[in-house]
């Protein structure tokens, strides 16, 4: 018997239907995977904890609102360590085993510049939620970050120190040698102090990230009688800094770079947090719907008010929602298998203005997307008596 032609066109088309479903990455009833591969462990962990919950907080906001078009999106999480094997393993496995469509991560710079070209060879993209160093969006086209660069915000610090203190002339900058982010922040600042701002440099002192002691650093900063200290480190290293300063005897004003930003080094310098000056790329007073919504959701499970770490890991993970809306209304992602999901979805991304948390944010190509963020701010951390407890005051 013969099939009539048409049938058999029928027939064909739902073969092939079929045969490019099994071979697309996903049926429309799987959630989207998105990984994310932050420091859940080592010493930026604090940092980490506060990335995971802002990613959360999105997932849980944007599966309310329908996902990508009515479809979930589900957050893959790879612990990526504080150094860089662990953030390459990481990587590999969100890339290869999880097949995620993109990642946000890692926590750190160092780590970005090790970890990212994986990404980038394999044409996946990559949000950096807080690396900060300058040469993080020029890895490649498939990188890029929703934290605004040191050289952007961390001179903002020195102006608000001058604000409080308009005697300030002498200068010391002390920075973990270690690490990729805090020599790019240090070089902002150093530049910042004798260049933008014509003070006394009066003295440079390196450490370690892994370093306990900084007696010896500190001594030569208290023989230089600066009017101002600025530090760059990590949370455990700056926060221990800080202490020992005030230990020694150290009286002015001192600025944190972002390594230090967060409430979780109050355990470690508690009292001696008091007064700390660093600045901030989020406000959680910045007023829009969607960061009132943000600031609630994070209020509800804290109990305190958002820090900068988990505003930039919701944004990271908007883009990507956001992103995905906008391609599969121009071409429906059911139909794409996933190299091509994600190649499209990068194009998208750089392509999009997303209202945040942290207010209205693009992308500039270069070749990755640098952010282009309006908004930058200071705050300055205040201690109660006992050092028991704090919080960020955001300096007007
Ligand atoms: C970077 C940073 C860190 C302080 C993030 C935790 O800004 O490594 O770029």
């Amino acid at each position: 018997m013969r099939v009539p032609a048409t049938r058999w066109g029928a027939t064909l088309a739902a073969g092939l239907v079929l045969a490019f479903m099994a071979g697309s990455a996903w049926s429309q009833a799987q959630p989207i995977p998105i990984g994310i591969a932050v420091a859940q462990t080592g010493n930026v962990a604090l940092a980490g904890q506060e990335q995971v919950l802002g990613a959360q907080i999105a997932e849980e906001y944007f599966n309310k609102l329908g996902g990508v078009n009515g479809r979930h999106i589900k957050l893959v999480f790879q612990d990526a360590g504080s150094d860089e094997a662990t953030a390459i393993n990481a990587f590999q496995n969100l890339i290869n085993v999880a097949k995620v469509v993109g990642i946000v991560g890692p926590s750190l710079s160092q780590q970005a510049f090790a970890a990212d070209p994986i990404a980038n060879r394999a044409k996946v993209p990559v949000i950096g939620p807080s690396n900060t160093a300058k040469g993080i969006a020029q890895i490649g086209e498939y990188v890029s970050r929703v934290s605004a660069p040191v050289a952007i915000v961390a001179p903002a610090a020195i102006k608000a120190a001058l604000g409080i203190n308009p005697k300030i002339r002498k200068v010391a900058v002390m920075y973990a040698q270690n690490d990729a982010f805090n020599k790019s922040e240090t070089e902002t600042f150093q530049s910042a102090v004798k260049d933008t701002f014509k003070l006394d440099l009066a003295t440079v002192q390196t450490f370690q990230t892994t370093d306990t002691d900084f007696t010896a650093q500190v001594t030569n900063v208290l023989n230089a009688k600066p009017d101002l200290v600025i530090i760059s480190g990590l949370q455990t290293d700056g926060a221990n800094v800080v202490k020992q300063l005030r230990e020694l005897g150290y009286k002015g004003l001192i600025i944190g770079g972002n390594g230090l930003n967060t409430t979780n080094i109050f355990p470690i310098c508690k009292a001696h947090c008091d007064g700390l000056l660093i600045a901030q790329a989020y406000s959680p007073e910045f007023k829009s719907k969607i960061n009132d919504t943000f600031r609630s959701m994070y209020k509800d499970r804290q109990k305190k008010d958002p820090p900068q770490f988990s505003a930039q890991s919701f944004t990271a993970i908007q883009v990507f929602v956001e992103a995905l809306r906008a391609l599969d209304k121009k071409t429906p992602i059911a139909g794409l298998d996933l190299a091509a999901l994600r190649v499209d979805l990068n194009k998208q991304l750089m392509q999009g203005t997303y209202d945040t948390p942290l207010g209205e944010i693009s992308f500039t190509p270069s070749p990755g997307g640098e952010i282009n963020q309006k908004q930058s701010y200071v705050a300055q951390m205040k201690m109660d008596a006992d050092g028991a407890n704090g919080k960020f005051v955001y300096v007007k």
